[in-house]
């Protein structure tokens, strides 16, 4: 066991800028009863520098027992103090909103989902093989009994022909493959044992299973319409929860594998074009700035715009409900389409 921690000279993430010599002394011969220790949380930051938070936990009591660390990380991160409570909110009724875009001229898409793990199991970069399999075995039977628009099949990633598998993905239905920030983490580890898909005939809900939480709950369907998008995963939430149980405490709100996504867990995003706006990069930033939004590529995290379309998306996932993140993006995306408008020559 080390007695000291030699952060890479390039590290740009908040478990570099929080993980000082001191904290690092009193932190390293501890683990969680599944045996997760502070080096395996911020093995993925070490190995990659470039990391913007660079720790994910290994099970619910690593928020607790690593908590110097996590605790500054989640505070700069999220603007929530270690004694924050977070609360819940998931019911359609609060969510008062017009179609953004009711012509379709801007949003192409908008897809809204969160993040889920069950209780008295570790995460992802803790679980062993068997563990993981018991849970996709859980969610695919959970699932089975879903009817309506919800109903539909599962697909394991195992023996899924390849050319099936990069056409879900270029779809973006799909997670992608070999992401080297989860992969530091253990969280691809047996890949692609106990991973999966199940989604519905139109594709418009689907459920990841095991990639870096181990569901990810999504609603997503062509156009803006944003309250038609919560609704179906409002509803298919509250189906899977009658069967399911999940990592849930009042701090933290919905435990995950990554700070960013505790809380609502939740990242309500559109895929929208602005030819004009994005002429006018400072001004963009500002209003996402504005609205609390993180701009990102079309094909996912770490992956850059297509032309003018964008993936918008709130930020904020902890101490707002899941009805402010709709809100933040929502608002946001009312902002953006009004200064596109302003622009258009
Ligand atoms: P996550 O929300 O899990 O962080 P990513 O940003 O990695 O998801 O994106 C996962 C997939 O979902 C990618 O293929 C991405 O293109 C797709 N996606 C995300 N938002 C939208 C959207 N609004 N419309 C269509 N596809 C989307
Ligand atoms: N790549 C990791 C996590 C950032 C947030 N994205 C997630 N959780 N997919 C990093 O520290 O940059």
């Amino acid at each position: 066991m080390r007695n000291y921690i030699e952060l890479p000279n390039n590290c740009k993430s908040l478990m570099c800028k929080y993980l000082t010599p001191e904290i690092y002394s009193e932190l390293k011969d501890k683990q969680t009863a599944y045996g997760f220790t502070l080096d395996r949380a911020i093995k993925s930051g070490i190995l990659n520098p470039d990391s913007s938070i660079g720790a994910y936990a290994g099970d619910e009591e690593s928020y607790r027992l690593f908590s110097s660390l996590f605790d500054p990380v989640i505070d700069e991160y999220h603007g929530f103090g270690k004694d924050d409570k977070h609360i819940s909110d998931l019911d359609i009724e609060h969510l008062c909103i017009e179609h953004p875009d009711p012509e379709d001229k801007f949003i192409l898409s908008t897809r809204i989902r969160v993040g889920r793990n069950l209780t008295n199991m570790p995460l992802g970069s803790a679980i062993t093989k068997e563990q993981r399999d018991s849970v996709e075995s859980q969610v695919i039977e959970a699932l089975s009994l879903l009817d309506g628009e919800l109903e539909g099949d599962y697909y394991p990633l195992l023996n899924m022909p390849k050319e099936t598998q990069d056409r879900l993905i270029s779809d973006h239905f799909l997670f992608k493959e070999g992401d080297r920030f989860l992969d530091a983490a253990g969280l691809n580890r047996d890949w692609p044992s106990g991973r999966g898909i199940y989604h519905n005939r139109d594709k418009s809900f689907l459920v990841w299973v095991n990639e870096e939480d181990q569901l990810r709950i999504i609603s997503m369907q062509k156009g803006g319409n944003i309250a038609e998008v919560f609704g179906r995963l409002a509803t298919a939430i509250k189906s899977i929860e009658k069967r399911l149980s999940f990592s849930y405490n009042d701090h933290l709100g919905y435990i995950t594998s990554c700070p960013t996504n505790l809380g609502t867990a939740m990242r309500a995003s559109v895929h929208i074009s602005l030819p004009n706006l994005s002429r006018d990069m400072d001004m963009f930033q500002s209003i996402t700035d504005a609205h609390h939004l993180q701009i990102r590529g079309i094909d996912g995290e770490h992956s850059d715009s297509q032309g003018s379309v964008y993936d918008i998306s709130n930020r904020r996932r902890l101490g707002v409900t899941e009805i402010d993140a709709v809100l933040d993006m929502y608002n946001g995306v009312l902002s953006l389409i009004k200064a596109e408008k302003s622009m258009t020559l």
